[in-house]
């Protein structure tokens, strides 16, 4: 049987939970990798609401149920991208979160499902996370890692604010910080003092694990 994506991509823009999650079942059992059923199925979906949002074809209301097929979508999938990554030793202590004033959190969700299939331990702070809090929780448990997604122009801000705040934390040389959303560059990233950036979470995994490498081989070489 194929993977009927654009079953899917309807689900979303349909803001449907049930069907969503019954396609991500049926996925799941047909065996489907759940990476692509995320990217070629429900991610298109996000996507096109998005744009009929910014056209003024579909309202907050619809951007809204379009979130909650998608979430339950992802409650099918991430426990199933988990397994896969099996059971190692933590690779790492990552802490995620959005920032002050942003409560989009999907993209956040699905970084921190494929850190933790790959291995790190993830600490996820949530939605509209003040920048001290990054700073605070990142000495509580002796992070390695800082990632800050931001999906508005308007708080892509508050990813300087947590730079800003580990600085004065005393943190910044010993926590790395990544940050990612759809409207952020690495243009931006640099121009904050940001240690990376991943354009989506696959990325986001690679990078974190080589800005781990290269601190280890600052350690031990
Ligand atoms: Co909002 N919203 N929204 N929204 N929303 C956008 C982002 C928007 C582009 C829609 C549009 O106008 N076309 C627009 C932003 C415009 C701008 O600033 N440039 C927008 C707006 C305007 C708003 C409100 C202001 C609307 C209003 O109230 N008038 C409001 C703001 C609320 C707030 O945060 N204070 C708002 C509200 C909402 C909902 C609550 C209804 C809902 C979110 C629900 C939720 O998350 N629980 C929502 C949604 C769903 C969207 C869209 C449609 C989809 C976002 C999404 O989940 N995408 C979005 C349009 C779009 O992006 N096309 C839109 C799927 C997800 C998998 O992708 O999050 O990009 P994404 O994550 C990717 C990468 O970006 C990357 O990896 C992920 C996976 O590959 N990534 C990282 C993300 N974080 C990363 C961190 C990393 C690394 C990579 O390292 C740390």
């Amino acid at each position: 049987m194929q993977a009927d994506y654009s079953a899917m991509r309807q689900s979303i823009l349909d803001g449907a939970p049930e069907s969503a999650a019954s396609l991500a079942t049926q996925a799941v059992e047909q065996g489907l990798p759940p990476l692509e059923v995320i990217d070629h199925g429900f991610v298109p979906g996000m996507a096109e609401v998005g744009e009929q949002y910014a056209q003024h074809k579909l309202f907050l209301p619809d951007m809204l149920a379009a979130a909650e097929a998608m979430k339950a979508a992802m409650a099918v999938l991430e426990p199933e991208l988990k397994r896969q990554g099996g059971e190692r030793p933590p690779a790492g202590t990552v802490i995620l979160g959005t920032t002050k004033g942003d409560i989009h959190e999907i993209g956040k969700i699905l970084v921190g499902t494929l850190l933790t299939a790959n291995g790190f331990k993830v600490h996820d702070l949530g939605v509209d996370v003040p920048s001290e809090r990054f700073a605070s929780t990142a000495k509580e448990l002796n992070a390695d890692v800082i990632g800050v997604s931001a999906l508005l122009t308007t708080t892509m801000r508050g990813q300087r604010s947590v730079v800003e705040a580990l600085d004065r934390a005393g943190l910044r040389s010993q926590v790395k910080i990544i940050v990612g959303g759809a409207p952020v560059t690495r243009k931006w990233a640099e121009e904050i003092g940001a240690d990376g950036y991943a354009k989506d979470a696959i990325t986001a995994v690679a990078l974190v694990k080589g800005l781990l490498a290269e601190r280890l081989a600052l350690h031990h070489g």
